[in-house]
C-alpha cells in the first residue's frame, strides 16, 4: 500500500516546467495533489450533502450550502461527458488565457500579470459586476498539468487549477475574490473497428470543482441565483467553444 501511494504521488507530478525553487513550487504541488486525491476517493454516494441545482443530459452541477459570517461559500462541483474533445483540449483552452475571453462571459477583463513557466501564470481578472454587489476582482495562478496514469485505477488525466494568490502590484479596486478551481479532465476512447481514431469515437470525462469565497457580504440569495445560473451556463459555453474550436483540427490527444 505505501508504494502504491508512493507511485501514485509521484506520478501527480509529473512534468512540471516550473522552476522547483520559485516560492510557488510547492504550493501548487500540493493544491494538485489535493485534487487529484479528492477527485480518486470520488465522495459521490454515501451520505454526503451534495444537492442537485442542474441536470441537463450528461451535465449534472451540485452544490453544498456553506456559510461563514453571513457569507455565502458553497463549494460547487460539476461533472459532464463531451463528445469529440480529449482532457487535453479542454485542459489546454481553460487554461489558455488568450481565448478566456472567448468563452468566459462573467469576466469583464483578464491580464497576465506574471508569466512563471510554460505551464504556470498568474492573472488579473475583473468579474462583471452583479447588481446589487460591488464589483469583485480575482488574482490567481493558472497551472496546466498532464498526469499520466500508471493503470485502470490511476488514468490518464489532465488538470488546470486556478488557485487564488497575492501581488502587491495590483491595486486594490475592487473586492477581491477568492476561489480554488480545479477541472480534471479524461478521454475514453472507443477504439474503431479500422484503427482510425475519429472525433466520433472519443468523449472527454470532466470534473470541475470550484471553492469561491466573494471576499466579502453579498445578498445570499442573489449569490445563489447567480451560481445556479451562471456554472451550468458556463460549463455549456465553455465546452461548445471547445467543441467548435477543434472540429477541424486534429485530435489533440
Ligand atoms: O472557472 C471559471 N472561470 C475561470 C476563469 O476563466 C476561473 C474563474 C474565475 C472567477 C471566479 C469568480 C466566480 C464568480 C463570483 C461572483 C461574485 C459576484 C458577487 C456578487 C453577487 C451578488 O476559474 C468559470 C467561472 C464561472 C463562474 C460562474
Amino acid at each position: 500500500e505505501m508504494m502504491t501511494e508512493k507511485a501514485s504521488a509521484v506520478s501527480h507530478h509529473s512534468k512540471i516546467s516550473l522552476n522547483p525553487h520559485h516560492p510557488l513550487y510547492n504550493e501548487i504541488n500540493q493544491l494538485v495533489d489535493n485534487h487529484l486525491t479528492r477527485m480518486d476517493e470520488k465522495t459521490e454516494g454515501g451520505k454526503d450533502t451534495w444537492q442537485v441545482i442542474a441536470e441537463e443530459g450528461d451535465l449534472k452541477v451540485y452544490k453544498r450550502e456553506l456559510e461563514v459570517n453571513g457569507v455565502v461559500i458553497d463549494p460547487l462541483k460539476a461533472s459532464y461527458v463531451v463528445k469529440g474533445i480529449t482532457g487535453h483540449e479542454v485542459c489546454h483552452y481553460f487554461w489558455s488565457i488568450d481565448v478566456r475571453m472567448d468563452w468566459d462571459a462573467t469576466l469583464e477583463s483578464s491580464v497576465c500579470t506574471d508569466w512563471l513557466a510554460e505551464d504556470t501564470f498568474v492573472s488579473h481578472n475583473v468579474i462583471k459586476r452583479v447588481w446589487p454587489a460591488s464589483q469583485r476582482d480575482a488574482l490567481f495562478w493558472s497551472h496546466l498539468r498532464h498526469v499520466t496514469g500508471s493503470n485502470d485505477e490511476d488514468p490518464d488525466r489532465w488538470i488546470v487549477v486556478n488557485y487564488s494568490t497575492e501581488d502587491p502590484k495590483i491595486p486594490n479596486k475592487y473586492v477581491r475574490v477568492t476561489m480554488n478551481v480545479a477541472m480534471i479532465c479524461e478521454t475514453i476512447i472507443d477504439p474503431p473497428a479500422d484503427g482510425n481514431i475519429s472525433r466520433d469515437d472519443i468523449k472527454c470525462k470532466i470534473s470541475y470543482t470550484a471553492e469561491v469565497n466573494p471576499g466579502g457580504w453579498a445578498p445570499a440569495s442573489v449569490l445563489r441565483a447567480v451560481y445556479k445560473r451562471e456554472y451550468p451556463k458556463f460549463l455549456k459555453r465553455f465546452t461548445s467553444y471547445v467543441k467548435d474550436t477543434v472540429k477541424d483540427k486534429p485530435i489533440m490527444f
